[in-house]
Parts: C-alpha cells; structure tokens; sequence
C-alpha cells in the first residue's frame, strides 16, 4: 500500500535491465545454435565423414578388394581375421561365414546395389551396407555356434528372403582350415 513511485520505477527498472541481459544471452546461444547447424551442414555435405572408405560400384565385381576370389574370411599374418562380403538384392556372398572364436576379426562389408543392413544375432554387430561405401567392424565371438544374419534395411521386394548365416567354429579347427585356403567360408 505505502510504495512510493521513486521505488517502484527503480525496481521496474532493475527487471527491464535483466529481461534485457537474459535476451541477449538466450539470444547469443540461439545464433550459436544456428551458426553450428550451418557449418557441420555445409562441411558434412562437402566430405564424407573421417575414416569412411569408398569403394567403386562400378568395378565392384571385377577388380580389388571385393572381387569374389577374395570373399570370405582371411587369416592375417598377425594372427587376426579379416571377413569380407557383399550385400546385393536379395542375398549376400558368401551366404556362410566362417569365423574363429577368441581371436580379434574385423568385417568389411559393401553393398553391390542399394542400402542393405548386416546383422549378426545376439551380438551388437549391426551395419548399414551404403553402395560406394565400405563398412566396418571389430568383433570377437568367445562360443562356437551358428547365429544368423538378416539384411534389416527394406531394400526391395525380396528383402524378407535376404538372410545369410555366421559359423563361429573352435580356434584350432579355423587355423587347420586356414592352413589348405586362402579365404574360408561355410557355404556348401
Ligand atoms: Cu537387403
């Protein structure tokens, strides 16, 4: 009841000063925002992504590293194993795939036509398989088994018959294989 008006517009005038200072500050992360947007848009449309490897399409099946005689899975001089294949409509080559328990292995995948997803059940393998892009992934399986692999990325009209299937047999059975083969699968 007793305000008296020099005190009332004093404080009026405190809240004006900081509604100001706030607008400035919520005003200054909004154009940060913006300003963020702008430039990783620009730069992640420019270039692809650090680390992503390319691949031809185009030459795919006929030179480099995922011409058919070199599908499969290879064993390393260090001991480590390197499974390459290739997701098509509607399957992938090898359809089987081989590989070790308790031993560092490393798949590198592609796609010979559109998008397609490689997944390996009950592990936390999962890719999307980009034409022109090679896609990888470390892994190490600790029990033999089978386990299976859907393509998981609608890719066509066949997609629900796209499936293939991972091995993962004893250390010492894959290392007698590897010594008759350069490259192994399952596929009989
Ligand atoms: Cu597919």
């Amino acid at each position: 009841m007793n305000v008296s008006a020099p005190e009332g517009s004093r404080s009026e005038a405190v809240a004006i000063a900081a509604e100001r200072r706030w607008a400035v500050v919520v005003g200054g992360v909004l154009l940060l925002l913006v300003a963020m947007m702008v430039v990783t848009g620009l730069h992640w449309a420019a270039m692809p992504p650090s680390r992503v490897e390319t691949v031809d399409v185009k030459t795919l099946h006929i030179a480099g590293e995922f011409i058919e005689s070199n599908l499969g899975s290879a064993l390393e001089p260090d001991g480590s194993v390197t499974v390459r294949a290739i997701g098509q409509q509607y399957s992938f080559t090898p359809q089987c795939i081989l590989v070790p328990t308790d031993t560092p292995i490393t798949f590198r995948l592609t796609s010979a036509d559109v998008v397609h997803g490689f997944l390996i059940t009950g592990t936390a393998i999962n890719l999307m398989l980009v034409p022109g892009y090679i896609s990888s992934i470390p892994a190490r399986f600790d029990t033999p088994g089978d386990r299976h692999m859907p393509c998981h990325e609608f890719c066509g009209l066949g997609h629900e018959g796209m499936w293939g299937r991972i091995r993962v047999v004893d250390k010492a059975t894959f290392m007698r294989m590897a010594a008759d083969a350069r490259r192994l699968t399952c596929v009989k």
